[in-house]
């Protein structure tokens, strides 16, 4: 259901799914470097980050990239078509401990920071046992299994179960409003089971498979929550609403916020409607 260019661009990205794969086992350790963030990096984060960048300037259809590994956005070729976010490598503290990773992508025609509403295409590389790639170009939401033959595809115009399984919230419990700790017991009498694995990439993943709801709310220590709004909310907002769910910062869809900058944080809320 994407048009030509959109399919190219998305063939090129799901391309490099095996070549970021095969370098978790070989660049390990700390870069002695943070990110915008203040977040340390891992000499992983870097690489990955150089990767995408290098890889999109080459298909020569990038007009601009935005990166939650770079401090500004960075201008890659003037008059092409499409502006990409990404987060090169969400998740990267679970490297070390060998769980789950992700690559999450953002695809617009606007130039950079514009609202998510204005997305094109969002989706995301998700790595586990099994490389998955999960996109939208908001024609309903596709997944591919990674194979030696390349990319299968898995499942077709996926929806959200009617009643989810799963919550997993961010931060810590002490740093929750009280109106957060009142509605996690209510999800807990409600039977939902709690499943955290410290990647938005996988926890989202998850959401999307068995429905329920992923938070990283305001914090007592962090109003605005972590995750970042262009690099991790938009794109699973684009992806969460057509897969028939919602996602909010507690006030309003995310995909409605205007961005005033690029390294914005969101608190974030995401998943069954009802929830
Ligand atoms: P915490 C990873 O750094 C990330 O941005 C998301 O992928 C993940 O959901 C969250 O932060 C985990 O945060 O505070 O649990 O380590």
């Amino acid at each position: 259901d994407a048009d030509r260019d959109m399919a190219a661009l998305i063939i090129k990205i799901s391309a490099l799914a095996e070549p970021i794969r095969n370098e978790f086992a070989l660049r390990r350790g700390k870069a002695d470097t943070k990110n915008v963030f203040g977040e340390e990096q891992l000499v992983l984060d870097k690489w990955a980050n150089q990767f995408l960048k290098e890889k999109l300037k080459n298909t020569r259809m990038v007009k601009m990239l935005g990166s939650e590994e770079e401090s500004d956005i960075i201008k890659l070729k003037d008059g092409a078509v499409f502006s990409v976010t990404i987060d090169p490598l969400d998740g990267s503290s679970n490297i070390e401990s060998n769980n789950l990773v992700g690559t999450i992508l953002g695809i617009y025609r606007d130039d950079l920071p514009v609202q998510g509403r204005k997305q094109v295409a969002a989706l995301y590389l998700l790595f586990g046992p099994v490389t998955t790639l999960v996109y939208t170009v908001g024609k309903g939401v596709h997944e591919f299994l990674y194979t030696r033959r390349g990319f299968l595809l898995k499942e077709a115009d996926i929806k959200l179960p009617g009643r989810g399984e799963l919550y997993g919230i961010g931060g810590l419990r002490k740093d929750w409003t009280p109106g957060m700790e009142k509605f996690v017991e209510w999800l807990e009498r409600e039977g939902y089971k709690l499943r955290y694995g410290g990647s938005f990439t996988g926890d989202f993943n998850q959401t999307l498979q068995y429905g329920g709801i992923f938070a990283y709310p305001a914090l007592s220590s962090k109003p605005e929550g972590k995750l970042r709004l262009l690099f991790e909310a938009n794109p699973m907002s684009f992806i969460i609403e057509q897969a028939g769910g919602i996602s909010s910062n507690g006030k309003m869809p995310i995909l409605d916020i205007i961005p005033e900058s690029v390294n914005q944080r969101t608190p974030l809320f995401i998943g069954n409607k009802d929830l």
